[in-house]
């Protein structure tokens, strides 16, 4: 590859708050919605709960070593709005702020620039318990007092900052994504998945304003769970099948975050279902006010729509999930009757959990948004969720995973030597951590964390061989693949 990447280049890679760090209910934390949705996953799936994780609670010093021997330039991560305000609001909880400042710091004495996510699917339990979290307006107000906070908090210390993850996903796996009681699960209730986002997107609008007005240079985006489209055939209707899911669920995230407003086609359905968001005076003008100075993407797989008639025989249904990790075990696939349906793409591999292998998408997804917005990109997410094996001499020899890497590095400098301006590569993940669709068993890190899903162990942390693969990219800025 031909010096593609910029000499400031961010090469780095990516966790969550409930996913790697445990301590759960250490330093006067309180549960967050994800410590109570994963609480009886152990008995349900064998899946991990999010009590341990990966531990990195204990082991920041450690990893950071790490992620600097590897050469990390940047490091994003997600605060724990319940470590910080473990009743949401109200009194800060000291240790847990003081967390975040060890690790910032830690992180600055590295010459590891700090990438923040807001919000990673962990609302505080006690707003849950309070008014249901996400489902009640209320959560917005609460939003910003934390946010507020945090970013004022962190203002010397930290440039880029991503506001709510995957609000894409959140509405199709909303159950995993947010704590929803069993009442509202009869199927009546699915206008609240847009509700949810419209709540959000005011919350993403505030944030936004709020770097701006605290952060001296500060930049913001959303980190969105994207993946381009393709039509399952050249027959006109899967082409038309193939706008409308871009449109729903795409183009209906990216059209507030750059456009200020929900994309027309897709409100248009959404109002013809009873699934459109209940707007008030006054959201729209602050959706559009909160500018967004670059997009976050979090990129794993492609998908493929089909025509799908509404002559009664599909039911209108959200995306499945295949919990097994044996290839075709998926429980379904979205469906609007008269706008799409999804389906596997018969021309693509997939991993052991069914997710579409295409770092060709990578380029497509990047040159298209860029095209369509003109604003920096930057990937806050992309990597393989594998079975990793732990030799007898305690080695990982992760090949298929250092082949999607490069395959999706590469595809990425393609979209740069077409003109997309990229700030940041941060795969995911920097250690293995909690799944949070399949425990731990699912591996995606650089750095090995000896656990199991039935026993914690001391967490151990073990290079695998794709962190000294990725270590050698980053020390050849991309030139050596
Ligand atoms: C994204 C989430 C991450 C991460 C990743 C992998 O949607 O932002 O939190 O977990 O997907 O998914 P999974 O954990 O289900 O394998």
């Amino acid at each position: 590859m031909n010096k593609i990447f910029p000499s400031d280049f961010l090469w780095g890679a990516s966790t969550s708050a409930y996913q790697v760090e445990g301590a759960a209910y250490e330093d006067g934390k309180k549960a967050s919605q994800q410590d109570i949705i994963n609480k009886d996953s152990y008995e349900k799936f064998g899946f991990a709960t999010a009590e341990i994780a990966s531990d990195e609670y204990h082991h920041y010093k450690e990893d950071v070593a790490l992620m600097k021997e590897m050469g990390f330039r940047c490091y994003r991560f997600s605060i724990a709005w319940s470590r910080v305000f473990p009743d949401g609001v109200g009194e800060v909880n000291e240790k847990g702020i003081q967390y975040y400042r060890d690790l910032i710091h830690e992180l600055k004495e590295n010459g590891i620039e700090p990438i923040v996510t807001l919000y990673h699917y962990d609302c505080p339990w006690a707003l849950v318990e309070k008014y249901g979290g996400w489902l009640d307006r209320r959560i917005v107000k609460d939003f910003e007092y934390y946010a507020r906070y945090v970013i004022n908090e962190f203002k010397d210390d930290v440039k880029y900052w991503t506001t709510i993850n995957e609000q894409s996903i959140i509405v199709q796996y909303w159950t995993q994504k947010c704590y929803i009681p069993e009442e509202l699960l009869d199927g009546k209730h699915n206008q609240l998945r847009y509700q949810i986002n419209h709540y959000m997107n005011l919350a993403h609008a505030i944030a936004c304003n709020l770097v701006h007005e605290l952060v001296p240079g500060g930049l913001v985006g959303a980190p969105l769970g994207y993946s381009c489209i393709y039509p399952l055939s050249s027959k006109a209707d899967d082409v038309m099948a193939m706008q409308n899911a871009q449109a729903l669920r795409n183009d209906y995230y990216t059209d507030i975050y750059f456009k200020g407003e929900y994309n027309k086609a897709a409100q248009i359905y959404l109002e013809k279902h009873g699934l459109a968001p209940v707007i008030e005076e006054g959201d729209m003008e602050l959706i559009a006010s909160g500018k967004s100075d670059f997009l976050a993407l979090n990129y794993y797989a492609s998908e493929c729509a089909c025509a799908c008639p509404d002559d009664g025989t599909y039911k209108m249904r959200w995306s499945g999930v295949n919990r097994s990790g044996k290839k075709g075990d998926i429980s379904g696939f979205e469906t609007h009757p008269g706008f799409y349906q999804m389906c596997k793409n018969p021309k693509l591999d997939t991993t052991d959990w069914d997710w579409a292998i295409d770092p060709i998408g990578m380029e497509y997804m990047l040159r298209d948004l860029y095209n369509n917005y003109n604003k920096p990109l930057m990937i806050t997410e992309n990597g393989l969720g594998a079975y990793d094996t732990l030799t007898d001499d305690r080695k990982i020899h992760d090949d298929y995973r250092i082949d999607y890497l490069k395959k999706h590095i590469a595809a990425m400098g393609k979209a740069m030597e077409y003109g997309v301006e990229m700030i940041a590569y941060c795969p995911w993940s920097a250690v293995d951590l909690l799944s949070t669709s399949n425990g731990v068993k699912k591996r995606y890190g650089f750095i090995y964390v000896d656990r199991t899903d039935d026993d914690p162990k001391q967490c151990e942390r073990i290079r695998k061989d794709s962190f000294y693969w990725y270590q050698k990219v980053i020390e050849s800025n991309g030139e050596e693949l």
